[in-house]
């Protein structure tokens, strides 16, 4: 109890919290979290909670994992930092790099590591302007992204990313980056089917190049499954359309795995279960399972050729690119993935296992779809389970639902009002069926508190 208002006293006095209304927050005191083991967090009230959401899209292993620890504690005492400039590197550093070039599609053979996604984001608006610049082509500085999209919160990620209450705060945002519709077909295409709506987005995507001019267009970055903008799987027909735009036009592609990658779709890379073949791909987060922060650009040889043959020096990087801890948590990460067999199992038996509960949740009467793929999923809450007429905007009924959530001790994320969950890949088929009941627990008592009636059934 002290604990618990000794640390909401400090925060409210002192703590700035990412994406927060600070003066609501500071009013209504921030939860403490102080453990977490396996797939469950704990705060300091005493309440265990499912961890729906594997921290922010990335503790893929779940907590608790003392070989990262161990990892972490003897790169640290080995050499806790040291740089990749001026000539020099180190162990962790040229051994992730390899290992990440064995894992990723065959044409990404080179690795620019960076501290976050963010910077990841940032390195790839750069590095593509400069391809094309080193091309003799320094006209192709477009960068076309997708409504929606998140991209990071730096200001290139922010300018990459497509969220208008992004774009409306912090002032000029980077010039030359467009944005085309998203493939989210519950939200934007019902009025055509999945498989022409994902056309018409492909579609979309050409009339852009062609307005702004297929000489001035230097990349396309899209994340393979819309993880921030609410899970957004796309209609099978997308990305094959999408694939042959950029082909006609000569635009890279550009595949954002911060979410995707390890893992969570059911291969290593995002990338791999859509059959893409990006030039560049950002990754983060699930790369140490959250441990310690690490992200990076995977290039492909084709831009790797000519920044090396023909670019000298590349004035970019950070303090913290490849740092050996991070590095070495990371390689440790993904050496466990591989013994555990961790990809696999969600492809074979997880990932199926969630689509067959989640999916049963479609029949509950607050919700209008039920979607999941791998070990992402989302859930479309609606006023009106026959035409699937959205809630008023101002009910908030995405928060009211994840607070409800909380409160019964799941962890979901709501983007409006879709509840979205991402969970640690290393969950088990039991605790997959105590997150599905917890979320319809929270959907049932969302209900009610909106003065919805329910069926025997779904109060039971
Ligand atoms: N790309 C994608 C696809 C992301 O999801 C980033 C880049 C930026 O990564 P860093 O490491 O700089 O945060 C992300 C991050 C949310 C949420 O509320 C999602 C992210 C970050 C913060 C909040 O879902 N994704």
């Amino acid at each position: 109890m002290t604990l618990t208002l000794d640390m909401q006293v400090l925060d409210r006095a002192h703590h700035l919290h990412p994406f927060t209304d600070f003066k609501a927050l500071g009013e209504e005191g921030s939860r403490i979290v102080t453990h977490a083991d396996g797939v469950y967090i704990h705060d300091s009230e005493g309440h265990r909670i499912l961890d729906g959401m594997a921290g922010l899209w990335c503790v893929n292993l779940g907590y608790g994992r003392q070989a990262l620890v161990d990892a972490a504690t003897r790169q640290m005492q080995e050499l806790p930092y040291y740089n990749n400039f001026f000539k020099t590197t180190h162990v962790p550093a040229v051994t992730l790099a390899d290992t990440l070039c064995r894992l990723a599609p065959a044409s990404l053979n080179r690795v620019f590591f960076t501290g976050s996604g963010s910077e990841a984001n940032d390195t790839v608006l750069r590095m593509v302007r400069r391809y094309w610049a080193l091309e003799g082509k320094p006209e192709k500085q477009w960068v076309i992204a997708r409504d929606n999209a998140y991209h990071g919160s730096t200001v290139a990620g922010v300018s990459l990313g497509g969220m208008a209450p992004m774009h409306g705060q912090g002032g000029p945002l980077v010039p030359g980056i467009a944005h085309v519709a998203q493939p989210y077909w519950f939200g934007e295409g019902r009025d055509q089917s999945p498989f022409e709506f994902g056309l018409s987005c492909a579609s979309a995507l050409e009339a852009k190049i062609l307005e702004l001019g297929e000489e001035n267009v230097a990349a396309f970055i899209a994340e393979p499954v819309q993880g921030a903008g609410g899970a957004i799987i796309p209609p099978d027909s997308y990305w094959p359309a999408v694939k042959k735009v950029l082909a006609k036009y000569d635009i890279l592609l550009v595949v954002d795995e911060v979410i995707c990658g390890f893992g969570r779709l059911g291969e290593w890379f995002g990338s791999q279960y859509y059959d893409l073949e990006p030039d560049l791909m950002s990754i983060a987060k699930g790369l140490s399972s959250g441990y310690l922060p690490i992200g990076g650009v995977m290039v492909g040889n084709r831009v790797a050729d000519t920044l090396i043959d023909k670019g000298g020096e590349f004035f970019h990087g950070f303090t913290y690119s490849g740092h050996p801890a991070c590095a070495a948590v990371a390689l440790k990460n993904l050496e466990i993935m591989q013994t555990e067999g961790v990809v696999e199992r969600v492809r074979d038996d997880l990932g199926p296992y969630l689509k067959a509960c989640w999916g049963e949740l479609a029949d509950h009467p607050l919700v209008g779809e039920a979607r999941s793929l791998g070990l992402i999923g989302a859930l479309e809450l609606v006023a009106d389970k026959a035409s699937g007429e959205r809630f008023d905007k101002s009910l908030a009924v995405g928060n009211l639902c994840r607070d409800i959530s909380f409160a019964n001790g799941l962890v979901m994320r709501s983007v409006g009002d879709s509840m979205v969950i991402s969970p640690p890949l290393v969950i088990s088929r039991a605790q997959i069926d105590e997150l599905v009941l917890l979320a319809r627990r929270s959907l049932d008592e969302t209900a009610r508190r909106l003065g919805l009636s329910l069926q025997e059934e779904h109060t039971a």
